[in-house]
């Protein structure tokens, strides 16, 4: 099954949305297989913003992403990547469409509370910066038989 990463970013923890957050996942349906606190560190983050390396925002975006631990959340769901990239909503928060996380709870461009996968290579490279196998949860969801068509599921 398609796996994508969420993080919950400083400001989220620190707003005390984390709850908030999972909570839209759970409701959707999505299959949680890992949850993590952790402290992001410069090896990290150099990994995973490679592609942001020379904004001039990105010294800025890592010492945010270094100000406070994050909440890392697995998740596997049908499409999952694309589903939980709508479900966040853009990222500049503010104009962001109500009824995504940043259109609901957030305001800024660099704090938008949320980071999720952006494509399923990313998604699997991002679990292996977080996860170890021991953190990875391969238990039964038993409703997911009414989250999804039986053929959806093949
Ligand atoms: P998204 O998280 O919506 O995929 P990216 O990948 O373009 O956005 O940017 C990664 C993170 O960098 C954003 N979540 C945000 O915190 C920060 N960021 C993006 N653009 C800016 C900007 N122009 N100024 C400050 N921070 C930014």
């Amino acid at each position: 099954m398609e796996q994508t990463i969420v993080l919950v970013k400083p400001d989220g923890v620190q707003r005390g949305l984390v709850g908030d957050i999972l909570r839209r996942f759970e409701q959707k349906g999505l299959h949680i297989v890992g949850l993590k606190m952790i402290s992001l560190d410069d090896a990290i983050l150099d990994e995973w913003y490679v592609h942001h390396k020379d904004k001039p925002f990105f010294s800025s975006l890592k010492g945010y992403m270094m100000s406070y631990p994050v909440v890392a959340i697995l998740l596997e769901g049908v499409e999952v990547v694309a589903t939980v990239r709508k479900m966040i909503g853009i990222t500049k928060a503010r104009d962001a469409e109500p009824g995504t996380i940043r259109g609901d709870f957030a305001m800024s461009q660099q704090y938008n509370l949320i980071h999720a996968s952006e494509s399923v290579s990313i998604a699997n490279k991002e679990r292996d910066l977080i996860f170890t196998v021991n953190d990875i949860f391969k238990w039964e969801k038993t409703d997911l038989k009414h989250v999804y068509l039986e053929e959806e599921l093949k």
